[in-house]
């Protein structure tokens, strides 16, 4: 069945455009579920840490201004191939570029000295793992039943 989880990051263009509700109601409707969920304003240490990959990339500053501009909304989502699934959802990186019908295709279009692009989402099992560390402890993820749960499984 390959359930995952993944984490994925409503950025502070999101939350201060207030596009959270809608983007959370694309992920409930799709059947995924989030088992975990938080706002925090992400610092300059924790947005260095997560985006190290890219450290030392001409963006690297203005992503890291980007995301500690205002709160974000953190959460963790479940489901069947998750990773990929929310990807896509996602759309491509930038979001003149990504698909109608996506997140960032829809929500997103104007960037600052960084792309502004809406949402994160984990871009594999690995990052994954490490990125949802990075941001939730063990007891804030949560196992429950949905009500579909006994259709499906
Ligand atoms: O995984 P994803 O977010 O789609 O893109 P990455 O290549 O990992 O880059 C992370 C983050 O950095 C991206 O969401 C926006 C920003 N960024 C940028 O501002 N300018 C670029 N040329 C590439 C990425
Ligand atoms: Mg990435």
């Amino acid at each position: 069945k390959k359930i995952e989880r993944t984490l994925v990051i409503l950025k502070p263009d999101a939350v201060v455009r207030g596009l959270v509700g809608e983007i959370i109601s694309r992920f409930e409707k799709k059947g995924l579920k989030i088992v975990g969920m938080k706002m925090i304003w992400i610092d300059r240490e924790l947005a260095e840490k997560h985006y190290e990959e890219h450290r030392g990339k001409p963006f690297f500053e203005p992503l890291v201004d980007y995301i500690t501009k205002a709160p974000s909304v953190v959460m963790v989502v479940e489901g069947r191939y998750a990773i990929s699934v929310v990807r896509k959802m996602a759309g491509a990186t930038d979001p003149k570029d990504a698909e109608p019908g996506s997140i960032r295709g829809d929500y997103g279009l104007d960037v600052g000295d960084a792309i502004y692009n809406v949402i994160h989402a984990s871009d594999s099992p690995e990052s994954a793992e490490r990125e949802i560390n990075l941001y939730f402890k063990p007891e804030e993820l949560f196992e429950y039943c949905k009500a579909a749960d006994w259709f499906y499984h």
